[in-house]
């Protein structure tokens, strides 16, 4: 497989102006025709070639205004057919035949059960027909289904629809209209027997828009907060940012079957059951905010994706860099900002940081890529989004705006670049965003180390800051980076005020305890007047750059900013440096003596939790937010080799300390907590129970009878999937006999209740997965024989393998190596049914680098097995390849 290079690009030879399809659905084959309008671009040569993209189907006929070709007349390959001679405009009329049935890749057209959907971006359309599959050729699309009228009753494309009749033979057709041109990756289409939940929303200009969501009939009552989630996300898109709607509908589609969360196809969305699907009695809190975020992603696309597009797939974060940075900030004002800016930070220092700092790193704007499917990363998304927000904090809400503004109005209908983006920014901001845009092109986390002098003679605070970056793939060196960095000063009772003194930036502009501090230089000092006494300095607050920032705080320190500390950010991220240092201690102490029995737990750490614990008058998601000790995930990221078994035990043996110890105050807290109110997913009640399955979990980790009691009736008795499935997870975990039984029985319950229900399955697959206990792998093996395992259903295979492989360090890193060879089987399997799966499950092995010698050789060796895989995909080639390079 050979690497397309971002330099090589170059405009299309001929434009698409008008593409006609006309799909004849069927059990055994689908028969495609497309008639496409073809330009020859004026910058093209005159007898320049037509060459077309096609792939995994049967050209029955290709013809030249009307006339069919005779073989000679063109090249077909695996991946292209080539019309060597055409005119400077004519009328190409495509006839293929697809099989849908067996189509396991989910990219394309396919079906998913009993309906047949499309998947198109990146390059899907190209196993639809024979067609410039790539997002600068932009057309009008016209869209004919015709199909068996009692099985496929509803018919969607995107746009309008247009005309509808009757065929013979029980069968039925429709034509839908889409007025806007658009790249061939955000066509869509369906067919199945689906019900829909309807609504209207009426845009501030006065226009009415149908709003409609399609599911299986059975999942009808579990659409309610996928509609007001788009209709939220509708009327903050026009408050925020100014964007109406365009279309007179707007459609959602669920289906089981999805490589990813959703698609944001034209007027016709289709998603993961997964992301629309939320009831109280099935679905986690988790999964209700999931809902809201992807259903406002996916909509907020339409401005920032479809309007104006991509110019190619090197532009990627262009779309969802920004996109992201929307959907985060409308879920920060539908619930609570600092929670939902701490979830995602957390996602972005374990996996993104881990990510950037591996084989895959690669920068925002990538410069090669062998798969393009690869590249819908942390990277491209997270970290993308991280760029927008620091130019947001840089230019300020409202010139971001003008910017924002500008790039929609100047752009409209455009496929354009991520430098068009950040001009928009800078012709509206008058700012200079040159060295700003060395984000886009360097890949790798930049480490900021602080250094604080405290001078009390003078009452001046010192500040300096120096800023690298680790090698990664792309390069070797860095320059150095624009980064905002925003600081706070602490006292004793709380923020200080600030008066930075022009230094060699002198960009900093203090207000209300909080400023701004432009870095661009490899080292800068700032220093701060009239501090009348020693503060701590509140670092990188609100996380305003993605980086990795050390300072040498001391644990009172971090008790100071946990308290008195005004950023939220800054108050979690203090309790997570304090737990850091707590299990680093015990991670040594279990390095030198292989246990950590009688090890006490820090008294700072004790009293810091008692603190959060004992005072109601706190935000109880903040406090659940501190009460939960770094991960293991994020433990890894920091170690440099990581020790897999210190890490877990440490955080255990804390965890059970704190268990102990605080004994009254999580009785106390979970009591407290405990509600007779209906279900509600509102922030506050999330938070309610956030904390209180917070103080479920210390309590199961006692083992005695009563907390064990809690679990069950927890279990049996609540009346939402957050309740259940929280208490189920802590009987699962538990390691006595006891819970042990309790366990088993209630597995089996659960699934004797849920086995209708796939999603409800797939978090019984997930939890039994997640089991710390010994013998995980033997439990996922058993599972994969299990019924309600199905190894062609991307969620299921997360579910299982991926939860196993991902968040269950202790039993996936068996020092035999059965973990590796587990996962490189399921690799294999997956490389032929579903390559994109396959290359996403690659991931964990890929990261042999942070371990020890003896597990880097065995997942090593599971990664050259798969390399020499017949048929290897070039999906999980490139991750393969790359990761042992
Ligand atoms: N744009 C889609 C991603 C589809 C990628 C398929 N390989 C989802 C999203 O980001 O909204
Ligand atoms: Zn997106």
């Amino acid at each position: 497989p050979r690497a397309i290079l971002l330099r090589d690009y170059r405009a299309p030879d001929y434009w698409i102006d008008k593409t006609d399809l006309h799909f004849s659905l069927a059990e055994e084959a689908t028969d495609v025709t497309a008639e496409l309008m073809l330009r020859r671009n004026a910058e093209a040569a005159a007898g320049a070639p037509l060459v077309l993209h096609g792939q995994d189907m049967e050209l029955i006929e290709v013809a030249v205004d009307g006339r069919p070709l005779a073989p000679r007349e063109y090249q077909l390959t695996d991946e292209l057919l080539t019309l060597p001679q055409v005119p400077a405009q004519f009328k190409l009329t495509c006839k293929t035949r697809l099989k849908p049935a067996q189509n396991t890749s989910l990219e394309g057209l396919y079906k998913s059960h009993s309906m047949y959907c499309t998947q198109c971006e990146a390059e899907g359309f190209r196993k639809i027909t024979y067609y410039l599959d790539r997002p600068d050729v932009m057309s009008e699309f016209t869209t004919t289904i015709d199909a068996d009228r009692s099985r496929y009753p509803v018919l969607l494309s995107n746009g309008n629809l247009v005309d509808r009749g009757e065929g013979d033979g029980g069968r039925h057709w429709v034509r839908w209209h889409d007025p806007f041109k658009k790249p061939a990756y955000l066509f869509a289409l369906v067919a199945g027997d689906l019900c829909a939940l309807d609504d209207t929303f009426t845009t501030r200009s006065g226009r009415e828009v149908t709003l409609r969501i399609f599911v299986e009939a059975k999942d009808l009552d579990k659409c309610d907060h996928a509609m007001a989630s788009l209709k939220n996300a509708m009327a903050w898109d026009e408050k925020v940012y100014g964007r109406e709607y365009d279309l007179d509908i707007f459609m959602i589609v669920a289906v089981d079957d999805f490589n990813m969360g959703a698609m944001e196809n034209k007027g016709l969305n289709i998603f993961n059951t997964s992301c629309v699907l939320a009831k109280p009695e099935t679905t986690t809190d988790a999964g209700f905010q999931r809902v809201e975020a992807v259903v406002a992603h996916e909509y907020f696309h339409n401005w920032s994706g479809n309007r104006v597009t991509c110019r190619d797939w090197f532009q990627l974060s262009l779309k969802e860099g920004f996109t992201v940075f929307r959907d985060a900030e409308f879920s920060a004002d539908m619930g609570s900002p600092t929670v939902k800016r701490v979830e995602d930070v957390s996602l972005l220092r374990t996996l993104q940081f881990a990510e950037d700092a591996g084989p895959m790193s690669h920068p925002v704007q990538p410069a090669s890529f062998i798969e393009i499917s690869n590249f819908y990363t942390l990277t491209i998304y997270e970290k993308g989004a991280e760029v927008v927000r620091m130019l947001r904090n840089l230019l300020g809400a409202a010139q971001f705006r003008r910017g924002s503004d500008l790039y929609f109005e100047r752009h409209d209908g455009q496929a354009v670049t991520i430098d068009d983006f950040v001009k928009a920014m800078e012709d509206a901001s008058g700012r200079d965003l040159g060295q700003f845009k060395r984000w886009y092109s360097q890949a790798g986390t930049p480490v900021l180390e602080v250094d604080g002098v405290y001078d009390a003679g003078r009452e001046e605070f010192t500040l300096t800051v120096s800023q690298s970056c680790p090698p990664t793939p792309d390069s070797e060196t860095k320059l150095a980076f624009h980064i905002p960095l925003a600081v706070g000063l602490v006292g004793e009772a709380g923020p200080l005020a600030l008066r930075l003194r022009g230094s060699d930036s002198g960009t900093g502009e203090a207000d209300q305890g909080s400023c701004v501090l432009e870095l661009t230089k490899p080292q800068q000092t700032f220093v701060f007047e009239g501090v009348a006494e020693k503060p701590v300095p509140s670092l990188l607050r609100g996380f305003s750059a993605p980086v990795k920032l050390h300072y040498d705080y001391s644990r009172d320190d971090l008790m100071r900013l946990m308290s008195r500390d005004s950023d939220g950010f800054c108050r979690w991220d203090a309790s997570q440096q304090l737990g850091v240092a707590v299990i680093g201690d015990l991670i040594d102490r279990y390095g030198k003596t292989g246990e950590l029995h009688r090890e006490p737990a820090d008294p700072r750490l004790l009293s810091a939790h008692r603190e959060l614990l004992d005072d109601d008058s706190l935000d109880r998601a903040m406090v659940a937010l501190m009460l939960r000790l770094p991960t293991e995930a994020y433990l890894s990221e920091l170690a440099d080799t990581v020790d897999v078994e210190a890490i877990h035990a440490a955080r255990q043996h804390l965890r059970k300390a704190l268990a102990l110890a605080l004994a009254e105050q999580w009785e106390r807290v979970y009591h407290g907590n405990c509600s007779d109110e209906a279900y509600r997913a509102d922030a506050g009640a999330i938070a309610r129970r956030s904390l209180k399955n917070t103080a479920l979990g210390y309590l199961a980790l006692r083992e005695d009878d009563n907390s064990l009691e809690l679990c069950r009736t927890q279990f049996e008795q609540a009346d939402n999937m957050t309740d259940v499935l929280a208490a189920l997870a802590c009987l699962v975990n538990g390691t006595s006999a006891a819970a042990t039984a309790a366990s088993t029985a209630a597995l089996a319950a659960f699934y004797q209740r849920w086995q209708h229900e796939p999603l409800v399955v797939n978090q019984w697959l997930s939890v039994q997965a997640g089991c710390v206990a010994p013998g995980g792998l033997a439990r996922v093996k058993a599972l994969l024989q299990h019924p309600g395992f199905d190894i062609k259903n991307p969620n299921k295979v997360r579910a299982l393998i991926g939860t196993f492989c991902n968040q269950n360090a202790i039993n996936f890193h068996l020092k035999s190596g059965a973990g590796y060879r587990f996962l490189a089987d399921q690799i294999i399997v997956l490389n032929r049914l579903n390559p994109q799966i396959a290359a996403r499950m690659t991931t964990p092995l890929t990261k042999w680098q942070k371990y020890d010698p003896q597990r880097q050789i065995l997942m090593k060796s599971e990664l050259e097995r798969i390399l020499i895989e017949p048929d290897l995909s070039k999906d999980v080639y490139e991750v393969v390849s790359k990761s042992l390079r």
